[in-house]
């Protein structure tokens, strides 16, 4: 009889270290519904905190086979997250960026799609306006008013799309985000009024302490911090906590826990006084990234040749790093 129940044991034992599910209901759309800005915090529909721990895609125009909702299923349900970001290159990716040369009409539903299959899988989403290598986020201003109208339209009876209006300006000056921002962000609240957005920061937005003595002039509105933790630490949190101090709303819209390049060297222990400082702040956090390329910072093995039905040891170190430490956050 001993013998038995101790097979039994061990079996359920078993049976729960192979769990495949990391679903955590809290702080997802159909819990915590529209958010909003309450004093300098990301909120709920009900006044209260929130914090995002997701992933960003790598560029939809060349990830297209991860947007379905199984891929999203196992997003919520596997990695355990409950934001993805749609990255849209605007300019680069070979001749892919939406303007210079990509398929609008077919990175648009690409970004559409992803915000139906965030909503069914339970998943707030970001629309990613992802300048990088064009710099200067006026560049493509009128292919960016276009996208954000439009978006703005057909998203403003969701609860679980966020607005990322500029990736990281870089070689400009918070002048001249702040006249992009202040072109785009009233075309998306004159469609979606209570919609959240969050506009880039100079240098890579990397410099919240400089919008924090300059901030704009609108509600429900963040600004975005990246780090790489190889490559930012401890100075870079003390700039952080400038802006802190002044109450500057922040989201973390990326973050690699590899060197500034997406590559190597890892930092997981670096990574780890990250995700302490940013939890402690109640600051929601986005990986970079969900894809299988030769790089570092790829979450999933550049072996997989899968596009759903992931299982944990489909994903690479920085992939099981995030999917271990959602799980560990989102119990305490
Ligand atoms: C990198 C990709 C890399 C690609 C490069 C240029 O990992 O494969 O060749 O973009 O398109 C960022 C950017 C993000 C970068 C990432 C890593 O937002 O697009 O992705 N990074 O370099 N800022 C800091 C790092």
């Amino acid at each position: 009889m001993k013998k038995l129940l101790l097979i039994c044991l061990c079996l359920i034992m078993l049976a729960s270290c192979g769990t495949k599910e990391s679903f955590d209901g809290k702080d997802r759309p159909s819990s915590r519904g529209q958010l909003q800005v309450v004093d300098g915090q990301l909120c709920g529909a009900d006044g209260n905190p929130v914090i995002l721990r997701g992933i960003s895609g790598y560029g939809v125009s060349v990830s297209e086979r991860y947007i379905t909702d199984e891929t999203f299923h196992d997003l919520a349900h596997v990695m355990g997250v409950n934001v993805f970001r749609m990255a849209m290159y605007t300019y680069g990716m070979g001749s892919f960026g939406y303007c210079t040369g990509g398929d609008k009409e077919k990175l648009y539903k690409l970004m559409m799609d992803g915000v139906e299959y965030g909503q069914k899988n339970d998943m707030y989403v970001i629309l990613d306006w992802h300048i990088l290598s064009d710099n200067d986020p006026n560049k493509y201003i009128d292919d960016a008013k276009d996208f954000f109208d439009r978006a703005s339209k057909d998203c403003k009876d969701r609860n679980n799309v966020i607005y990322e209006i500029c990736n990281e300006p870089n070689h400009v000056d918070w002048e001249t985000i702040k006249e992009y921002a202040n072109t785009i962000i009233p075309i998306i609240r004159n469609n979606d009024p209570d919609s959240v957005i969050v506009v880039g920061t100079p240098d890579w937005s990397s410099r919240v302490d400089i919008a924090a003595d300059d901030p704009l002039d609108y509600p429900n509105l963040l600004y975005a911090l990246h780090f790489y933790s190889a490559s930012h630490k401890q100075e870079s949190r003390d700039n952080v906590q400038k802006a802190i101090d002044k109450k500057l709303p922040i989201f973390v819209t990326e973050y690699g826990v590899t060197a500034s390049t997406g590559n190597f060297p890892y930092d997981l222990d670096e990574a780890d006084l990250w995700i302490d400082f940013l939890e402690t702040n109640g600051i929601s956090h986005v990986m970079w990234s969900f894809s299988k390329v030769s790089e570092s910072s790829a979450a999933i093995k550049a072996s997989c040749l899968k596009a759903s039905g992931f299982e944990y040891d489909d994903f690479s170190t920085s992939g099981q790093w995030l999917i271990d430490m959602i799980k560990n956050r989102s119990e305490k």
